[in-house]
């Protein structure tokens, strides 16, 4: 189905302008002669051209040659941040017209659809990471629009480290590995990252996002996005509106839980990209929605927070996220190094109609992200490359560079010129010319920051604040495995002290946890009820929970009970939910009644860590060796607070778990003759109030 459905949908593709567009660079050797890259074909690619079968090769072996030197230039420079990453590609419809606001053409028209071109990350890994690690999430989206490339590149948190960009390159050579002996890789739990924290402050906020559940999504389908930075909506009066930009998926905000991931990690180093790819190939397309806070210009300065601090959210209960579209990710790449690899982003590139702020975070942001690409693409011409054209025309005066493609014709390359007409010529506003917003700004050069910049903690307070029990018990375990990894006492101290700021309740456990006193407090009121407000919006804990692309496990043995398996398997089936059948071993296991069903994953390939929950069926011929890896898979489950659905032979394994009367754990004796329980017992995926084994 999955090959069937993957072909329909290319197909109606064909009628979208992006692909339409990659299609025609497309190349597919199948039933081709090989050729060298001159176009001459090849009558023999295993052996070098030799004087004599046993002689030296020889320097006129130009296929030889040619094909050891394009091997030699393979690899380009990975990102210095972000530099693991997945990429799909999809398209947004537009749900409600934004003229209102904004004269970008692609938000008029409701129902209207654009292309786009989504790269998920992670930040501080190497390109050869895994991917389930304690990090912030890059959820980068490229609009082809019919006016040019507009490229929303954010993140799956809304703040950052940091107010200023002259700060990044400090921040990431604090947070790669260490430089002495390279680190540890893709982890923040080492000296230099908290000894950067310690004494760059403004950097609270994002580290209490960045210790919470938000850092290890269990699916890029399952993240939000977000824009960080304020940016302007300008419409076609020339009126402005600040607003920042939200991704919301239909499936609700998950995460896994710490041990999971460390686990996962080591199981399925590519878990999120495979999930991603899967799911796209099953036809189970992730959307997320767009949604928009806008703000007027008039109340720039209504908040108690600077609005263009990008270490500041807008709370949605202040400012409602009103949804504005549906991006739709429908199609998997044809090759990852031509699109994932060399699609390059850039907060730059805007539209008419939405504008930058003076966020100094964004402003830096500006030239960082072309420079970096001219020696990660090599040179100025990376916007020729079929992933980054816009699908609309483009013309100028630029010429020549490194691997240009376009043969601009024509004797001139100049403005003003009279030989060409002064073509290509520029055009006003109302053709569709980008203006930039006419904002007043004067003032005394300075290397400062205003005193709106200056309160770094009341948000990382109404952060804790906001978090369930669970949410914040994480977030103590989080602190106290990062800390317990830096050698220096003194990082730990410093550490302590700066979020002792936060919340004393965090601190006095997280300094249990290191056999480290607590700060001396000037103040003995904790910040938490010094500051009592809360946001609702920043918990997972009422996040939407479906049960639609959830995998179980479902766990049989030799001469299984053949209804329940059906029984499970339809059911699941029915609710969207993926059961895979785990064995002793791969391959045919043989059913009470003579039939069989194959294995997909044995005991020795998968674990409890990389499915939503667990469905125990066993079998008649139950061996000991089965029933001690069975339990060993069920008890890493229940550990993981997963739902453990027990039918048939199975049941007993529960029961000799001792674990049939905790939450989430569904026996066939409460089943109402249907499955019900079971679907809200996986749709619910965690049973935090379960005692641990
Ligand atoms: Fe980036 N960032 N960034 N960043 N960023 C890059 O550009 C930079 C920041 C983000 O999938 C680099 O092409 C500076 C915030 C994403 O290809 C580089 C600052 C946010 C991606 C760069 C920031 C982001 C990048 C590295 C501080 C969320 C991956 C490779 C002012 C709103 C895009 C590249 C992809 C990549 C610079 C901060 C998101 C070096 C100087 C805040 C998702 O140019």
């Amino acid at each position: 189905m999955s090959k069937k459905k993957q072909t329909d949908e290319k197909h109606t593709e064909q009628q979208n302008a992006k692909h339409a567009q990659l299609e025609s660079y497309r190349s597919d050797g199948r039933g081709q002669a090989m050729t060298t890259n001159q176009g001459v074909k090849i009558s023999e690619d295993e052996f070098s051209l030799k004087a004599g079968e046993r002689g030296p090769t020889l320097m006129e072996d130009f296929h030889f040659r040619e094909k050891m030197t394009h091997f030699d230039h393979e690899r380009i420079p990975e990102r210095v941040v972000h530099a693991r990453g997945f990429g799909v590609h999809g398209q947004f419809e537009l749900y409600e017209s934004m003229a209102q606001y904004t004269k970008a053409d692609f938000l008029q028209r409701p129902g209207e659809k654009t292309d786009v071109f989504v790269r998920f990350s992670t930040v501080a890994g190497s390109r050869g990471s895994a991917e389930t690690v304690r990090d912030v999430r890059g959820f980068a989206t490229k609009f082809y629009t019919k006016t040019g490339n507009f490229d929303l590149v954010g993140n799956n948190m809304p703040v950052f480290f940091m107010q200023d960009a002259i700060k990044f390159p400090d921040f990431i050579h604090a947070l790669k590995p260490e430089p002495h002996n390279e680190m540890p890789q893709a982890a923040s739990a080492h000296d230099t990252f908290w000894d950067y924290i310690a004494n760059n402050q403004e950097s609270a906020h994002m580290v209490m996002w960045v210790m919470s559940d938000r850092a290890i999504p269990r699916s890029f389908r399952m993240m939000e996005g977000f824009g960080v930075h304020a940016f302007r909506f300008v419409n076609d009066n020339g009126e402005a509106h600040f607003v920042k930009f939200h991704w919301k998926p239909l499936l609700g905000v998950h995460s896994l839980i710490w041990k999971e991931a460390q686990r996962v990690a080591g199981l399925d180093p590519d878990y999120n990209r495979r999930d991603l790819w899967e799911n796209i190939e099953e036809g189970n397309f992730p959307a997320f929605e767009l949604g928009v806070q806008i703000l007027p210009e008039k109340d720039e300065f209504k908040f108690d927070f600077d609005i263009l601090d990008a270490t500041k959210i807008w709370p949605e209960e202040n400012i409602p996220v009103q949804i504005i579209g549906k991006m739709t990710l429908n199609r998997n790449v044809d090759n990852v190094f031509a699109e994932t690899e060399q699609v390059a982003f850039h907060v730059g590139n805007v539209v008419p109609g939405i504008d930058f702020t003076n966020d100094p975070l964004l402003q830096g942001r500006l030239f960082s992200y072309t420079d970096t690409q001219l020696i990660r693409l090599g040179g100025p011409n990376f916007h020729e490359i079929p992933i980054n054209r816009p699908i609309c025309p483009f013309h100028n005066n630029q010429r020549d560079g490194y691997g240009r493609r376009t043969i601009d014709v024509g004797q001139v390359a100049y403005q003003n010129n009279s030989l060409a007409n002064n073509d290509p010529h520029t055009v006003t506003d109302s053709h569709g010319g980008y203006v930039h917003y006419q904002e007043k700004v004067e003032g005394n050069k300075i290397r400062a920051r205003g005193s709106s910049f200056k309160d770094h903690f009341t948000q990382a307070t109404l952060f804790w604040n906001s978090m369930s029990p669970v949410e914040k018990q994480h977030i103590k375990d989080a602190f106290s495995f990062e800390l317990g990894k830096v050698k220096s006492p003194s990082v730990r101290t410093q550490v302590l002290d700066m979020f002792d700021h936060v919340s004393h309740d965090l601190i006095n456990t997280v300094a249990a946890n290191l056999g480290m006193t607590i700060p001396v407090r000037k103040n003995n009121t904790p910040p938490e009820q010094l500051y009592t407000k809360t946001s609702p919006a920043l918990s997972m804990e009422n996040t939407t929970k479906l049960p639609t692309t959830l995998r179980a496990a479902v766990i049989i043995a030799d001469q299984y009970c053949e209804k329940s398996l059906a029984f499970v398997t339809d059911n699941l089936n029915q609710a969207g939910i993926q059961p895979i059948i785990i064995s002793e071993h791969l391959g045919p296991i043989t059913g009470a009644g003579e039939q069989t069903r194959a294995a997909q994953d044995s005991f020795l390939t998968s674990a409890a860590a990389v499915f939503d929950a667990i469905v125990v069926i066993g079998g008649a011929n139950m061996n000991p060796n089965f029933a001690t890896q069975s339990k060993h898979f069920i008890q890493e489950g229940y550990d993981q607070y997963k739902p453990i659905i027990a039918l048939a032979a199975g049941t007993t394994l529960v029961d000799e778990l001792t674990i049939s009367e905790q939450p989430g754990i569904v026996t066939y004796a409460q089943l109402p003759n249907n499955a019900e329980p079971i679907i809200t017992a996986i749709s619910e995926r965690r049973f935090w109030n379960r005692p641990l084994l």
